[in-house]
């Protein structure tokens, strides 16, 4: 690729390979550094490091590597920005943007993969700190701060595959945000591997550090295109010794919105407010054969298509002390509730999360979706929404329409199944159609899972051109050559960066 302009930057040369083995010598030097076992070409090896989870974006790499230490992933950094070649950073591979494979412009990039970096430290309780491998999951590092009496602030259904460094990279919001806020929020501090090799590392685990820009901060959210995050030091919080769950079918969005400002203004241990509609739950129960959470609700027997969609929410409240009372008061005496479960074991309350948690992968078995995440604010949410149900099916024929999320942030997962995974005109349309909307009645288009590939063309409906100029000139200070994950967030050095609509990615 030559060099070109972004925003006005003069951009480095990169050579690009054009697909697995394209450089012999390149393999060679990161077989010397971390072993013929750790540096993976055979395509039945690398088949799983090159698609992403939700089989939308694919590309070959040139190799896989997978370093076991912070020195090792700074020399796999030298080696390929010495032969030119890029890198994308993977951690479990559940990114749903299309950010941890090499596809578009990264094809024949090396995937490295963070997933040996494991070690996780003992906890600072005093401090309320852990630092742990890029590379440890989530639900690893909860089970080890729970072991110490404290608990992981963010939390996501990915938990048991998504790594530390892939939530810091993307920023994760998931379950507990109504609480914890978002990852960003939870990260004291990180060390990171720039493209050139030089190691950036900032974990002294002061909450009071005001020395310049907040560098750890900056990598958060940065998906991989600033430096490859090798440890993160992650807040904790205190672990609730009781919990107890609801799953609530309301009339109407208006209602579910209702109950939410009750719930903030009268339980103190509110956790999660999370949204689902009956269509979904239908399709969770037919995807794990699942029994219904209300056999006795006759939306729930018969609801011919097109029907009136009960929204729920799961609402989680968690304390020292029984919140039972608490979340019932409020929920007794809500307006428009038709029906309540209650759970108060881990068993039961695994139950009622199944419904909400099975939605990505339920959908995913209909098809390649097409993938958005929104936000709207919580002022315009029923309109939006009732506005998706007409215009999905207008622009997009045949299309199904799925729809879940957190309401407590106004953020909607809008998947629509139905289009042909090769039909890339029709997604990009019905993408654009729908980001559009929400950028008019001003929301925002990524609100969670980030901007990867699939999102990049779309980024100008929700950042001015300023901002994305001085993006793209963080992106060029620390990656001048574009070899981290290019194609993501930023667009390739040599693609001009324009205002005004979005261009539909290539
Ligand atoms: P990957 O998918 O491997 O990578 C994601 C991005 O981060 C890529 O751009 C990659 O290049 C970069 N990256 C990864 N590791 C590093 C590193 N060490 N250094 C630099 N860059 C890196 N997200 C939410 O926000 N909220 C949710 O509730 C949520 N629920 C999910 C539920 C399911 C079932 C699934 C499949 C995904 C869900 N996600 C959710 C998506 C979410 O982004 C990921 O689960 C998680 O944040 C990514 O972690 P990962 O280790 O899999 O990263
Ligand atoms: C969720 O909250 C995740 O379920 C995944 O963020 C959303 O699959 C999706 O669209
Ligand atoms: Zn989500």
């Amino acid at each position: 690729m030559e060099a070109g302009t972004v925003g006005g930057i003069v951009g480095g040369t990169v050579r690009r390979n054009t697909g697995r083995h394209g450089d012999s010598r390149l393999i060679t030097d990161l077989m010397g550094l971390l072993g013929v076992a750790h540096v993976l070409v055979d395509p039945d090896l690398t088949a799983g490091y090159e698609t992403d989870w939700t089989g939308a974006f694919t590309g070959r790499a040139t190799a896989v590597a997978r370093p076991g230490s912070t020195d090792e992933v700074a020399a796999v950094l030298r080696i390929c920005a010495a032969h030119g070649v890029p890198v994308v950073p993977q951690g479990g591979n559940t990114g749903l943007v299309g950010g941890s494979v090499p596809a578009g412009a990264a094809i024949g990039a090396v995937v490295l993969s963070l997933r040996r970096l494991t070690a996780i430290e003992p906890v600072d309780a005093a401090a309320g700190l852990v630092t742990a491998g890029a590379g440890a999951t989530l639900a690893d590092v909860q089970a080890h701060a729970r072991a110490a009496g404290l608990d992981s602030g963010v939390d996501l259904a990915a938990r048991d595959s998504a790594t530390l460094g892939g939530i810091a990279a993307t920023n994760a919001g998931g379950e507990r945000v109504l609480r914890h806020g978002m990852t960003r929020g939870q990260v004291a501090g990180l060390e990171a591997v720039l493209a050139d090799g030089r190691v950036v590392r900032r974990l002294t685990g002061l909450p009071k550090d005001n020395v310049g820009y907040d560098l750890p901060a900056l990598f958060v959210g940065s998906e991989g295109t600033l430096g490859v995050i090798t440890r993160v030091q992650l807040r904790l919080v205190g672990l609730p010794s009781a919990r107890t769950t609801a799953l609530i079918a309301l009339a109407d969005i208006t209602s579910a919105v209702e109950l939410l400002a009750r719930l903030r203004t009268a339980a103190g241990s509110l956790d999660a407010v999370e949204l689902m509609f009956d269509d979904g739950i239908d399709l969770v129960r037919a995807h794990q054969g699942l029994p219904s959470p209300f056999p006795d609700r006759p939306a729930d027997r018969s609801r011919p298509s097109g029907a009136h969609n009960t929204p729920y929410l799961l609402v989680e409240c968690a304390g020292r002390t029984d919140p039972s009372d608490e979340l019932a008061a409020v929920v007794e005496t809500a307006t428009g509730v038709l029906d309540v479960a209650v759970a108060t074991t881990p068993t039961e309350q695994a139950r009622l999360w199944a419904y909400r948690e099975g939605h990505t992968a339920a959908v995913n078995a209909l098809g390649v979706p097409v993938k958005l995440d929104v936000a709207v604010p919580l002022s315009r949410i029923t309109a939006f929404i009732d506005g998706l149900r007409e215009l999905v099916p207008a622009v997009a024929r045949p299309a199904r329409l799925h729809l879940w999320g957190h309401l407590a942030e106004a953020n909607l997962h809008v998947n629509v199944t139905g289009l042909d995974r090769d039909d890339s005109r029709g997604r990009e349309k019905l993408t654009d159609v729908i980001l559009t909307r929400v950028a008019a009645d001003g929301g925002g288009i990524g609100a969670e899972h980030g901007v990867g590939r699939a999102k990049m063309a779309w980024a100008g409906l929700s950042r001015s051109p300023a901002e994305l100029a001085v993006i793209a000139a963080v992106k060029h200070a620390l990656d001048p050559a574009c070899l981290l994950n290019p194609g993501v967030l930023v667009p390739p050095y040599g693609i001009a960066l324009t205002p005004g609509p979005p261009v539909p990615p290539a």
